[in-house]
């Protein structure tokens, strides 16, 4: 398979006006006739992708034309196309229920849906398959199903058919069509220049009631982008579908987004806090998109990031708005060291803006999501809010019906700031997560801090050159006061920063989580609790315990200063509960597996998961019998709500419970939390527990019976056996009848909770979690490759591992690899992984 590279790019040779679209929707055999009105661009012969189409005629201008039909696509020579442009009209059959691979249109439980991000229109119609190619589509379906539905403004509808029209050029990946027997839930909304927009959101008949939270949600992206950004809604209609079967969380097609379910569906039974947060933020994400992406697209798919780290970034900042602002800053730490940083210390490492890719589906990542998201915070801390509202304004204006790259991103920046950023534009070329490290000397009248930056080397990228890094920093006397504090940019190889001060401060740096760095901070004994007292950046005060955590699980040494300090913190009522419950929370596996690979010692899972258990031991003996009282502290009263200061409780309260099942008797509890649950919060934390103890039998067998035909609570069903069960309870699993492997969700709920949330028995010294995890990946690949690429990426650090270990995911690699047949997809992942 070819590699595409950034530096290759031309402009297209043929652009397009108009796109009118007919289809005759059948399961197997769906007629598409297609009417394009191409126009010159670049100049030269016509190529059109096509994947998986049968071509069952062609004409231009209306004579019929025979052109030359590839795998990929098909071609016209220029000498037969009149060179002021032309109407190319062609029919092709497609067969939705035979496409597994859930891009392009497909069929999920009866119901016709379409996912065209990134290349999946080629599915469906043969087109220049590229984002800087904008057209009006003009969509007419025909069944007899009852809801048909595409982008924009319906125009005409009658038995057996439905006419949609959306004004606003787009790109082909913004293209979507929905065909089912839906039911609707309506309301409106009205923007703040006053004109009505019909809100509606489609689910399958018996969904209808746990539509509300995305509803509202809905609705408050709307209002916080006209008051946040300025910008308004611009149609009169905005639809969203929830699908079972999808690839990814949702889409962001022109005025129809398509949701997988699992971020439409909640109700205080069957969803989560967290669930309901997360469809409050992908409700928003997708929203935002209608500016940040559709308006304003992407000239080619390595500018991914422009759309997508600024997305990211819109998101966090709404729920910021909507919640604690400093427990999602942490949060999305959380996240980004988890999934980003693992990412790029390993194989897989890549730029926020990637310069090469067999597949692009393999670059929506953490790397162009959440790093891109964190580029764009550094630079509006650079600049400073205000200038970054000017430098957005002018985006829009300038760019707007425009499909841009980061170079047109980053010069609204400079014009609107007079700034050069071209040393700030290597946080979207170099790979790897930069490592700064930190001296301190006092010398009795300034405190002086020497900063060394060092961006390790990554694949393909051996050499780096010093990026800007802001970083935030207060200074603390020994009271706790903070007595100044600002901004330093770490902008080369070494650079220095003097406080004026009397005695030697305590120094808070990188605040807020100012860069996406490693910060090595050789802090004297003491300081670290100081600040897990008194930091009064509460993003800082939670880093310094966790940083006290971290040294004990990497050495297995003392845990006295960490759990004095998070018990101080656990009992200070004004503290924020949900801000409490994240100072309580232990780093998990993964993230000690990678600081253990950062210290340059061989990650041994198994050691991993003893020295956490010890260390959370030692926590509950510390706080011993102040656990229960402060859970009780935690009762709510009232219904259950999503919002407000009871997600936040009910977080503290089962991160108390946790401690408690480590204490004798405290399992008993656990039960009885369950039993008493009357919210799918507080059911599946006492659930997860029991069965992190071995003792979930049956509080699974209830969980199990309860839901049953619920599919998105039988995932968190599954999901939780995967994290704590045997290779041999997860064999069991794969038997079970409602493991229906092709469903993404259920795949994901346990083939990927396993592989990236069961370490010790995916890293298994006989072998047996790699294999179960390279069967499974060999079989998806034939069904969905998409999905089986992102799954193998649970395979990305696997040579920080012991040398036995890393002999048998060797094997599994290449076994993957020389399998008969293999997607691009998943190929171009292996050989990443094997390089
Ligand atoms: N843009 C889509 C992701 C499409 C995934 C394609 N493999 C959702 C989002 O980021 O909002
Ligand atoms: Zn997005």
């Amino acid at each position: 398979d070819p590699t595409i590279r950034l530096a290759d790019y031309t402009r297209p040779a043929w652009e397009v006006d108009t796109v009118h679209l007919t289809f005759r929707l059948s399961p197997d055999a769906t007629e598409v006739r297609a009417r394009i009105r191409f126009k010159p661009g670049r100049g030269g012969d016509l190529w059109l992708d096509g994947q998986a189409l049968d071509l069952l005629e062609a004409a231009i201008d209306g004579k019929p034309v025979a052109p030359a039909v590839g795998k990929q696509g098909l071609s016209v020579p220029a000498a037969d196309l009149p060179k002021d442009g032309f109407e190319w009209t062609c029919t092709t059959r497609i067969d939705p229920e035979g496409n597994t691979s859930l891009e392009g249109l497909y069929l999920s439980q009866g119901m016709y849906c379409t996912q065209c991000e990134a290349e999946g229109f080629r599915r469906i119609t043969y087109f220049p398959d590229r984002p800087d190619v904008m057209a009006i589509y003009t969509v007419r379906i025909e069944s007899d199903l009852p809801v048909l539905l595409s982008n924009g403004n319906r125009i005409g509808s009658g038995p057996g058919w439905a006419e949609w029209h959306d004004p606003w050029p787009k790109p082909a990946y913004l293209f979507a069509l929905v065909a089912g027997d839906l039911k609707s839930v309506t309301d409106s909304f009205t923007t703040r220049s006053g004109r009505k927009v019909d809100l509606a959101i489609w689910v399958r008949d018996g969904d209808q009631d746990r539509c509300a939270y995305a509803m509202d949600s809905l609705k408050r992206s709307m209002r916080w982008d006209e008051e946040v950004y300025g910008r308004e809604y611009d149609l009169d209609l905005f639809q969203i579908v929830a699908v079972d079967d999808f690839n990814a969380g949702a889409m962001e097609n022109k005025g129809l987004n398509i949701f997988n379910s699992k971020y439409v569906l909640a109700s205080p039974e069957t969803a989560t806090d967290g669930d309901f947060e997360g469809i409050e933020s992908v409700i928003a994400h997708e929203y935002f998109h209608n500016w940040t992406g559709n308006r304003i697209t992407c000239r080619d798919w390595f500018q991914l990031s422009l759309k997508e780290g600024l997305t990211v970034f819109r998101d966090q900042c709404f729920t910021a708005d909507m919640r604690s602002a400093p427990v999602k800053r942490i949060q999305d730490v959380q996240g980004l060291r988890a999934a980003q940083f693992r990412e790029d210390a390993g194989p897989l490492a890549h730029p926020v803006r990637p310069e090469e890719y067999v597949e692009i589906n393999n670059f929506y990542t953490a790397t162009v999501y959440e790093k891109g998201a964190e580029v764009i915070r550094m630079l509006r801390e650079i600049v400073g809010a205000e200038a970054y509202e000017t430098a957005l304004n002018l985006y829009f204006e300038r760019h707007d019906g425009q499909a841009c790259t980061i170079e047109d991103w980053l010069q609204v920046f400079e014009d609107a700031t007079g700034r050069d950023l071209s040393q700030f534009k290597l946080w979207y070329r170099q790979a790897g997560t930069p490592q700064l490290d930190v001296e301190e000397q006092f010398d009795g009248t300034v405190h002086r801090l020497t900063f060394r930056q060092n961006v390790p080397a990554t694949p393909g990228q051996p050499n780096k050159q010093p990026m800007p890094i802001p970083v935030r920093w207060g200074a603390l006397d020994a009271s706790g006061h903070e007595f100044a504090n600002g901004l330093h940019i770490a902008d080369a190889a070494v650079t220095t920063l003097d406080i004026p001060c009397s005695a030697r401060p305590v120094m808070s740096l990188l605040r807020g989580f100012s860069a996406p760095v490693h910060l090595k901070q050789a802090e004297q004994v003491g300081d670290r609790a100081h600040r897990l007292a008194h930091d009064t950046d509460p993003f800082n005060r939670w880093d310094a315990g966790r940083a006290l955590a971290m040294e004990a699980l990497l050495d297995g040494g003392d845990t006295q200063d960490w759990c004095d300090g998070v018990g101080r913190v656990l009992e200070d009522e004004a503290l924020d509960p949900a801000f409490r419950a994240m100072v309580l929370s232990v780093p998990g596996e993964g993230e000690i597996a990678q600081a253990t690979a950062l210290a340059g010692r061989v990650v041994d899972p198994d050691v991993i998961h003893a020295r956490r258990k010890q260390v959370r031991q030692n926590l509950a003996h510390h706080l011993s019998d102040r656990l229960a009282p402060l859970r009780d502290a935690q009762q709510i009263d009232g219904p259950y709500s999503p919002d407000g200061s009871a997600p936040g409780k009910r977080a503290l309260a089962n991160g108390l419970l946790g401690l408690i099942a480590l204490q004798s008797d405290g399992l008993n509890l656990a039960q009885a939390a369950f039993d008493r649950a009357d919210n799918m919060t507080d059911s599946l934390a006492a659930l997860t527990i029991l069965t992190a103890h071995g003792a979930g039998k049956n509080a699974l067998a209830h969980f199990h019976h309860r839901w049953s035909g619920v599919s998105l609570v039988i995932d968190k069903w599954f999901g939780v056996q995967a994290r704590f069960g045997s290779i041999a309870d997860i064999e069991a699993l794969l038997d079970h009848t409602e493991f229906t492997w092709r469903t993404p969700n259920r795949f994901r709920a346990l083939i990927a909770s396993f592989a990236f949330g069961n370490p010790t028995e995916f890293h298994r010294k006989d072998g047996a979690g790699y294999q179960l995890l390279a069967d499974w990946l060999l079989r998806m690949d034939a069904l969905n490759p998409m999905v089986a690429a992102r799954t193998s990426t649970a395979f990305d650090s696997w040579r920080t591992v012991t040398e036995d270990r890393q002999a048998l995911i060797a094997t599994q690699l290449e076994r993957i690899a020389s399998a008969p047949t293999l997607s691009k997809d998943t190929s171009e992942m292996i050989g990443r992984l094997r390089a």
